[in-house]
């Protein structure tokens, strides 16, 4: 194991309660009638990105070619008012940073591990979310930064984590990933990966059979994981050895 890459939304921070803020503050501010519930908002999740959200839920709405047409040639207009507005909610510090991320960052600069980033979103976006959530000064601490605005195919495509791997100048196979969502677990196994999945609220019913091991925590002092899962990993708490000991038996094989 070379390296260690994060998923940002959703496995950083809970991080799609505010996006969701935003586009319903966005669509407020344009005078479109649309409020996206949360349970309407966990099935646009399957959908990676904004934009593309934005034009699934267009797509969908019971109106005529024309108007269907106007809405789409809105999508770049809402989702730059969407993003400002996430950044106001984000530096106010709306989205808590998950058990045992920073505890991880930690460690696994310690052990000379490489750190790198892979987000859906855009780069603003992370650094909002960084510099809000973690500390602007832990942003030094990723060797590798990759955002949507780099690849021309978001997840499940492997474009991304392929990018992130080939910028930290590891081989895909030598990196761990962590990610919270269906969509980011194929991305990183198509990009020959081991993947941790911590699914969030918003991804739970997600299917996450293709992920090497599923938790719906990293655990920390303070949050430590459930006994029967700590007796499954050997930990209360997921560390560098325990990744480091999951990637060893999941690319034994490939020699
Ligand atoms: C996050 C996304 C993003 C965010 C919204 O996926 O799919 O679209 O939901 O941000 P991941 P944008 O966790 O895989 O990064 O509106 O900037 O896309
Ligand atoms: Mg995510």
């Amino acid at each position: 194991m070379q390296a260690l890459i994060f998923d940002v939304d959703g496995t950083i921070a809970d991080t799609e309660e505010v996006h969701r803020q935003a586009f319903n503050a966005a669509f407020l501010e344009m005078e479109l009638w649309w409020n996206w519930s949360a349970s309407h908002y966990m099935e646009l999740l399957k959908v990676s990105g904004g934009p593309e959200r934005l034009e699934h839920y267009i797509g969908g709405l019971r109106v005529d070619a024309d108007e269907k047409q106007r809405l789409l040639g809105l999508v770049p207009g809402i989702h730059r008012v969407k993003t400002r507005i996430y950044h106001e909610l984000i530096s106010g510090g709306r989205a808590a940073v998950r058990p045992g991320v920073l505890r991880l960052i930690k460690e696994a600069r310690e052990a000379g591990v490489k750190l790198a980033l892979a987000a859906t979103s855009s780069t603003s976006n992370i650094e909002a979310l960084v510099s809000a959530s973690l500390g602007g000064k832990l942003l030094g601490d990723f060797n590798a930064i990759a955002s949507a605005d780099e690849v021309s195919h978001k997840k499940p495509a492997a474009d991304l984590y392929l990018r992130v791997a080939s910028q930290l100048r590891v081989a895909p196979a030598d990196c761990v990933v962590i990610e919270d969502s269906a969509n980011g677990v194929r991305a990183a196994k198509a990009a020959g990966m081991v993947v941790v999945a911590t699914p969030s609220r918003w991804t739970a019913t997600q299917d996450f059979s293709a992920a090497d091991l599923v938790l719906y925590s990293l655990g920390d002092p303070g949050a430590p994981l459930d006994p029967v899962t700590a007796k499954a990993i050997g930990a209360f708490q997921v560390g560098i050895a325990q990744l480091r000991a999951l990637h060893a038996a999941r690319t034994a094989h490939t020699v």
